[in-house]
């Protein structure tokens, strides 16, 4: 199948540098932020947003991340009944007047993000939650849009956004293919 690279590693890189700083600029700086991935790949991409703040302003985020079960096991299925869930939660500060930033590698429906927003919730009251993805594929069914995005990518449902990252996948890489 035809696959079209649509970030390298550099472009990657470079993305996470911008987010990194529209994240401190629209905060005013990194106090109170607590940066939570969502599991598989957007666990990477915090930490290395949580680094790139470490290196613009000499502070560590503290990090978190949650395991959000996909409804979606066979890819090919566009359809779907289910809803994801909620796995498993692993923040160790407590949420309660910070700015939590979800961090995800592709926002698609916006389901998974809905279950990650009421996984923050329920675990106490934030002053405000946030969400940095490196792609926005469109397609939304629920009213959740990122703060910040690394690329929109317009996809069509027929497609899959492949996102390869160092730390799972050993390179850094975003393709689109037909499925
Ligand atoms: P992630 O956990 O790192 O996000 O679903 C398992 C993996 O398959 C996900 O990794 C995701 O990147 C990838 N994936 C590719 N296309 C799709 C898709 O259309 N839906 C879902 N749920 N995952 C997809
Ligand atoms: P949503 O819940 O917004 O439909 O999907 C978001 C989650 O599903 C993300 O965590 C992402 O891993 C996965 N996902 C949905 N579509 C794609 C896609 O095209 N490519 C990749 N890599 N992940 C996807
Ligand atoms: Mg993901």
């Amino acid at each position: 199948k035809k696959k079209t690279e649509i970030l390298d590693q550099p472009a990657v890189n470079r993305a996470l540098t911008r987010i990194a700083h529209e994240i401190l600029e629209k905060n005013k700086g990194g106090d109170n932020l607590l940066l939570v991935g969502v599991k598989t790949r957007g666990v990477p991409l915090a930490s290395r947003l949580q680094e790139k703040i470490r290196q613009i302003e000499n502070i560590t985020v503290p990090i978190g991340e949650l395991d959000i079960t996909l409804y979606r096991d066979d890819l090919e299925k566009v359809s779907d009944n289910e809803d994801p869930e909620l796995k498993a939660v692993n923040i160790e500060v407590d949420v309660t007047e910070k700015k939590v930033i979800l961090v995800d590698d592709v926002l698609y429906t916006g389901r998974t993000i809905r279950a990650a927003m009421d996984a923050v919730m329920d675990s106490g009251r934030p002053s405000g939650i946030q969400l940095a993805v490196l792609v926005d594929r469109g397609h939304r069914e629920l009213p959740i849009r990122a703060d910040y995005v690394g690329k929109n990518i317009p996809t069509s449902e027929k497609e899959v956004v492949v996102v390869q990252l160092d730390e799972v996948d050993q390179a850094d890489h975003v393709s689109i293919y037909e499925k």
